[in-house]
This record gives structure tokens, C-alpha cells and sequence, in this order.
């Protein structure tokens, strides 16, 4: 899966070199470029951002820098392009939509925004050479689009095949059913004078599987009851 992210901030996504995504990336699984939006200015302040029509505070991003990072990198799709720009005025991210994103076949482009945000004529642009989907995490406001951009990557990588050793775990986890993950244990059995519930030192499958779906509906009811209420 090819991914390309646009920021004036790169080193934010230092990050995606560790761990599971970082193997995924040296595998050549995830090919995942970052690009630094000053290097499409040409002024010699590498000026991304100016004062907005119609006053206000804060600044926007101009959108000149956009059209150029986003025309080189069109120049260059492997396949269609899907533009998503992180931002809290967007619709929410959700596990369905990590795995429609990782099940698409598409070419990912994550803009990420700072300041007031982007220049509204960037999305349309965009839309003339892909898909634009503007994208929250939830109902509260990061200083910038590169986190939100980090978890989105990192909720759509994993599911490539190939990225989670296991696919098995994959499905197991939590929102992959519309439920809440069960209850984990592991050795000693007894620990600190808690104990791990009987059902699991059965060897019983058929009450294990029944104990934790149980434990899944509960756990969602008092928790997650929105999860629930369809
Ligand atoms: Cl996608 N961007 C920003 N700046 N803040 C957020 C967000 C995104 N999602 C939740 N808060």
C-alpha cells in the first residue's frame, strides 16, 4: 500500500520507522513517503501560511505550496488517489473506515493542516485529481492534522495483509464486531491475591467462547452503550 503525507512538520512521523510499521515499511508491505511542504515554496522565508480574507484570527495555509506538493505527487499515483486532509470539522474516523480505506486499492495521500487550516480551494483541486475525504478522530481539537494523521495511518496499515503477524488477532479485537474486546489473562493464575476466573483454567471451549462473548456485551453495555443502541 502506497502512502504519501504532506506536512511542514516530517519529523512527526519519525515514528512510523518503530515497531510493527516500521518492519511493514522495510518489508516493502507499506511504502509510506513524507514530504515537507516548504520544499514546494519559492520565497526565501518558505512562507506556507498568510492572513485570512475577511479577518479573523490565526493564519491559513496558502494554497499554492498545496497545488504543487499534490500535482507531483499525482504525477507519480500508482493507483486512484484518495486525498485525506485530518481535520476536526470532518467526518469521524472509525474502525469501518480503516478497513474500507485498507480494502480499497487506493493510492493514500494524508494532507496534514496547521494553524487556522488550509485554504478551501485545496480541497477542490484535490478533488480534481481523486477522492477528498476531510477526517476527524473525535469531538476534540489536536494543534495540527500530523497526529490524527499518525493514528489513521497506523488504524489502515495494520490491516494490510501482512503488517500483524496473525491475522487471527485481528479479528478478535476490539470494534471489529460493533463489541468491546473481552478480558485478557496470563500466568500465574493467582496473582497479588487475585485470581483468574475459573472458566479459563477449563479447557472448556465451547464456555470460554460463551464467557467472553458475555464478557463482550457487558463490558460494551456499561462502557459503549452508543454501541449498542442499533
Ligand atoms: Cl483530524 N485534526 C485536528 N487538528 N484535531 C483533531 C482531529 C483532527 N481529530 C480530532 N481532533
Amino acid at each position: 500500500m502506497r502512502i504519501d503525507v504532506v506536512t511542514i512538520f516530517p519529523a512527526f512521523f519519525d515514528v512510523l520507522e518503530v515497531s510493527l510499521m516500521g518492519r511493514a515499511r522495510g518489508a516493502g508491505i507499506l511504502d509510506v513517503r513524507v514530504h515537507d511542504l516548504r520544499d514546494f515554496t519559492h520565497d526565501r522565508h518558505r512562507t506556507v501560511d498568510d492572513t485570512p480574507y475577511g479577518g479573523g484570527a490565526g493564519m491559513v495555509m496558502k494554497p499554492e505550496p498545496w497545488g504543487e506538493v499534490l500535482d507531483a505527487i499525482a504525477s507519480d499515483a500508482t493507483s486512484p488517489l484518495h486525498f485525506v486532509f485530518p481535520s476536526p470539522a470532518g467526518r469521524v474516523f472509525s474502525q469501518s473506515t480503516a478497513r474500507a480505506w485498507a480494502d480499497s486499492g487506493e493510492h493514500f495521500v494524508f494532507g496534514c493542516g496547521r494553524y487556522e487550516g488550509i485554504d478551501e480551494r485545496v480541497f477542490a483541486y484535490a478533488a480534481t485529481l481523486g477522492t477528498v475525504s476531510l477526517t476527524s478522530l473525535g469531538d476534540y481539537v489536536l494543534n495540527g492534522g500530523e497526529v490524527a494523521a499518525m493514528a489513521m495511518i497506523e488504524a489502515v496499515g495494520r490491516l494490510v495483509p501482512g503488517v500483524v503477524g496473525n491475522p487471527e488477532s485481528l479479528v478478535e479485537e476490539s470494534h471489529e464486531d460493533g463489541l468491546l474486546e473481552y478480558p485478557s489473562y496470563t500466568k500465574p493464575a493467582a496473582w497479588r491475591g487475585y485470581d483468574v476466573p475459573e472458566v479459563l483454567l477449563s479447557g472448556h471451549h465451547g464456555r470460554v467462547a460463551e464467557w467472553r462473548h458475555d464478557q463482550q456485551v457487558e463490558r460494551t453495555r456499561t462502557r459503549r452503550p452508543d454501541l449498542l443502541s442499533d
